[in-house]
């Protein structure tokens, strides 16, 4: 988790300093967003939106929180008696990605809904072991502000953090079986009544597509800066069918799945060290058990971060790998096919490989999707995400023998 840096006043010419550098990086920040709505909200309008929620007490403080790269998070700290507060996520959705906010909230009100009901029955917390919407006033699920933003709230889960590495190997362990519970737990949730939020999330075929298009148009200029890339997808082309035939064919079942599951999308208890709750709801759809599966091992197992530019850093820790198979297919409670287990490696590798494209088709389109922070960055990354797919097929033998083991 980022901390804000202290600022110590031990010198007036270096506090001047810092602030300089401080209006410098916010600067950059607003030119890289856009001038993105989230760095110019103001503290106050942060505070009002705030107000037309349900909260205890008065919103009494809101900063920016976390490090998702698709919504603008904020953690608000209300009043609600002279020595006590109360905690809450305050949400701007994304609404270039998320083109529905109203089917978006009716799937999150419904799978929270279902999720506290099942995790009550079974002996749990429902009130930290799933997210909690935090109505408006008017008994809405969102807010639509007349700039056309949109607002949501969850309650904040205390005693719990998100990791953006894997620090403990457990913690990864810990992460795959809340993620594969996560999948038992929906199993039974009606899934014709949830809205595709963003189509074809994982249609790698549709995905590739998209890529080519983006190659030909060129828009920025930036193809011929990136034939490596580009060429390490169309030879990998026949890869981008195999899951989606399989689901087509029916060879492996279509599940009602997370289809998010990076590491900072769970909740990790500060005590027990379990994944206590599972977060950013925002893509629960159908899908395959193999993104769920596949999208932590792209995330987690890297031995580098997923914007790290010294490429000699990644790899596919495959002990790491072997930990979270074995979390995963043991917090899924058997409910995996044999066919599922067999194609874990292929899920990993599938969901490197088309997350690498997605950040390059970003990048070639001009870095309108995912939040940057630094000129390139969404190549950086895509960089990261095909030298960890080369990775895992030199270890290919290695990953399905360790994924045998359950067959
Ligand atoms: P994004 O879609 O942008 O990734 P997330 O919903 O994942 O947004 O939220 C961003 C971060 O905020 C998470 O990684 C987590 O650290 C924190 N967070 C989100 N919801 C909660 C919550 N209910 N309680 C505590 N922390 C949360
Ligand atoms: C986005 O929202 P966040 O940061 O958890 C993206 C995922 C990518 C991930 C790459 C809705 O996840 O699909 O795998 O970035 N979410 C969406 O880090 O596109
Ligand atoms: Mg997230």
């Amino acid at each position: 988790m980022s901390k804000l840096p202290e600022i110590k006043a031990d010198s007036i010419k270096r506090r001047k300093n810092k602030i300089k550098t401080f209006w410098l990086h916010l600067t950059i920040m607003i030119e890289i967003n856009g001038g993105g709505i989230y760095m110019s909200r103001e503290k106050s309008e942060l505070l009002c939106i705030s107000g037309k929620f349900e909260v205890a007490g008065e919103p009494e403080n809101v900063v920016p929180h976390g490090n998702g790269h698709i919504n603008d998070t904020y953690l608000l700290t209300c009043r609600v008696a002279p020595e006590k507060t109360c905690r809450y996520i305050l949400q701007r959705m994304n609404h270039e990605v998320f083109r529905d906010p109203k089917g978006l909230m009716e799937n999150i009100t419904g799978v929270t809904t279902f999720l506290q009901k099942e995790i009550a029955e079974r002996g749990g917390d429902p009130d930290r072991e799933a997210l909690g919407v935090i109505m408006l006033k008017d008994g809405a699920s969102y807010s639509e502000e007349e700039d056309g933003t949109f607002w949501r709230m969850y309650r904040f889960v205390e005693g719990a953090d998100s990791y953006d590495a894997v620090e403990k190997p457990e913690d990864f362990y810990e992460s795959a079986v809340a993620f594969g519970n996560f999948q038992k737990l929906l199993a039974k949730y009606p899934a014709k009544s949830l809205h595709e939020t963003i189509p074809n999330f994982h249609n790698t075929v549709d995905r590739l597509e998209k890529f080519k298009k983006a190659v030909e148009a060129d828009t920025m200029k930036r193809a011929a800066e990136v034939a490596d890339e580009i060429r390490f997808v169309l030879d990998r082309e026949d890869d981008c069918h195999v899951l989606c035939d399989m689901l087509v064919s029916g060879e492996i079942p279509l599940r009602v799945t997370h289809n998010d599951t990076k590491l900072n999308n769970i909740l990790l208890d500060h005590k027990t060290g379990k994944g206590i709750c599972v977060i950013d709801l925002d893509t629960v759809m159908p899908g395959s058990a193999l993104y769920d599966y596949g999208d932590s091992i792209r995330f987690g197992a890297n031995t580098g971060a997923e914007d790290e530019k010294d490429l000699s850093k990644i790899s596919c820790d495959l002990e790491l790998f072997a930990l979270y198979t074995k979390g995963f297919i043991e917090g899924c409670g058997g409910s995996l096919t044999q066919k599922e287990i067999k194609m874990l490696p292929m899920g990993a590798k599938m969901m490197t490989l088309e997350c690498g494209m997605r950040f390059l088709t970003d990048y070639l389109e001009g870095d309108h999707y995912f939040k940057i922070h630094r000129p390139k960055h969404n190549l950086d990354r895509c960089r990261t995400q095909f030298c960890m797919v080369k990775d895992m097929e030199d270890k290919w033998e290695k990953m399905q023998e360790i994924v045998e083991k359950y067959l």
